[in-house]
C-alpha cells in the first residue's frame, strides 16, 4: 500500500528533530490496547502477529519473552531488515538483507506501510515492535514494557504447566521490579540513546554521565547475584540485558558511551550478560549481531555517514 501523505518526517531518522539545547527525546507510543480474556482483543492461537528488528532492543525484550514463555505456536513474528532508511523499516521485499523477511500478511514492503493501513492519518513514529491482530487487522500494541506484560500473561491457560508457571513479574517482586525499572530506563535504555542522539557537547555530556551512573548501580546490585531482583530471573533482567549485549558492540562506539566497555570495566554485569547468553537459549536465540550492528551504523547518516560498521569487538560477547 502507498500513501500520497508525506509521511518522512515520521519515517526518516534523519529528519528527526532534538529540542532546543540538543537532547533526544522519546516519543510515547500511540497503540496501547492489552491482549486479555474477556476483552476486545482475547488470547487466541494463531490470532495475533509479532512484528520485530532483531536490532532493535525493545523489540528484543519481546522476543525473549515469547521464546521463555513457549509462545513460539501461538504468536507468530516476522524480522525486518536491519538496515532503517528514509522509508523506516523495510521488509525482505524491499530490502533483502540475510535474516530479513517478507510481510506474511500484506507483503508491505515497509513497516510504514502497516501503521498508515490501520490509520491513514497516524502521526506517530513507525516503529517495532508491534502486535498485529489478524482479527480485527489492526496493531494491538507498540510499546514493549506492555507487550512483554502480555505475553506474561495472556496466553497462560493455552501453555504447558511449567510455561504457565513462568512468572517473570511476579506479585511479592513487583515493588523491587517497578524499582529497578524506574532508573534502568532513563539512565541506561533510553540513556544511552540519549548520549548517541544528542546533537550538542553539552547534551552529550550530561547523558553519558548518567548512563555510567546507571551501570555503576547495576554493577553494585548484581555483586555476587544471577539476576538482578528477588533472586530469580524476571523482567528486570530482561530490559536491562536487552541494552547491555549491545554495550561494546555498538554503544561504546557508535553512540559514544565510551568511559568504559562493559567486559573492561564492569565484570559483574558482563558475567551476569554472559550468563544469560551462553545458558538460556531464549537470550541467545533472540541475538542477532550482524542485524545489531548493521542497524545502527548504517541507519544513522547524522552520526556515521561512511556506513561502514566496525569489524570490532572480536568476540561479540566473551566466553564463560
Ligand atoms: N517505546 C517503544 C520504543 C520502540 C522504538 O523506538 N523502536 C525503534 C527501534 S529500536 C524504532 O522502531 N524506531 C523507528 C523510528 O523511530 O522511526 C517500545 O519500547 O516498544
Amino acid at each position: 500500500m502507498t500513501t500520497t501523505r508525506d509521511t518522512s518526517h515520521f519515517s526518516d531518522i534523519t529528519k528527526m528533530k532534538s529540542s532546543a539545547d540538543g537532547s533526544f527525546n522519546r516519543a510515547p507510543s500511540s497503540f496501547r490496547n492489552f491482549i486479555e480474556p474477556g476483552g476486545k482483543f482475547a488470547p487466541e492461537k494463531g490470532r495475533y502477529h509479532l512484528y520485530v528488528s532483531y536490532a532493535c532492543p525493545w523489540a528484543t525484550r519481546t522476543l525473549i519473552v515469547r521464546k521463555l514463555k513457549g509462545l513460539e505456536d501461538i504468536i507468530s513474528v516476522t524480522v525486518v531488515s536491519p538496515r532503517m532508511g528514509a522509508n523506516g523499516w523495510p521488509f525482505a521485499a524491499a530490502d533483502a538483507f540475510p535474516g530479513a523477511e517478507a510481510d506474511p500478511l500484506f507483503g508491505a514492503q515497509h513497516v510504514r506501510d502497516l501503521y498508515l493501513r490501520v490509520n491513514p492519518e497516524y502521526e506517530g513514529r513507525f516503529t517495532v515492535p508491534f502486535i498485529w491482530d489478524k482479527a480485527n487487522n489492526t496493531i494491538v500494541n507498540n510499546e514493549s514494557s506492555e507487550i512483554i506484560r502480555m505475553f506474561n500473561t495472556a496466553f497462560n491457560d493455552m501453555l504447558p504447566a511449567d510455561k504457565a508457571a513462568l512468572d517473570l513479574y511476579p506479585t511479592e517482586h513487583r515493588a523491587e521490579i517497578d524499582a529497578i525499572n524506574e532508573w534502568v530506563y532513563p539512565e541506561i535504555n533510553n540513556g544511552v540513546y540519549r548520549a548517541g542522539f544528542a546533537t550538542q557537547q553539552e547534551a552529550y555530556e550530561a547523558a553519558v554521565k548518567i548512563v555510567f551512573g546507571g551501570l555503576d548501580k547495576a554493577e553494585k546490585i548484581l555483586k555476587g547475584k544471577d539476576y538482578l531482583a528477588g533472586g530469580r530471573l524476571t523482567e528486570a533482567d530482561v530490559r536491562l540485558w536487552v541494552t547491555i549485549i549491545r554495550f561494546d558492540p555498538v554503544y561504546v562506539g557508535h553512540f559514544k558511551c565510551n568511559f568504559n566497555t562493559i567486559r573492561g570495566g564492569y565484570p559483574e554485569i558482563n558475567r551476569w550478560m554472559k550468563a544469560l547468553y551462553w545458558k538460556i537459549p531464549a537470550f541467545k536465540d533472540s541475538t542477532d549481531f550482524h542485524h545489531i550492528k548493521t542497524h545502527y551504523y548504517w541507519s544513522h547518516p547524522t552520526i556515521n555517514a561512511t556506513r561502514i560498521v566496525p569489524v570490532g569487538p572480536v568476540p561479540d560477547v566473551e566466553p564463560l
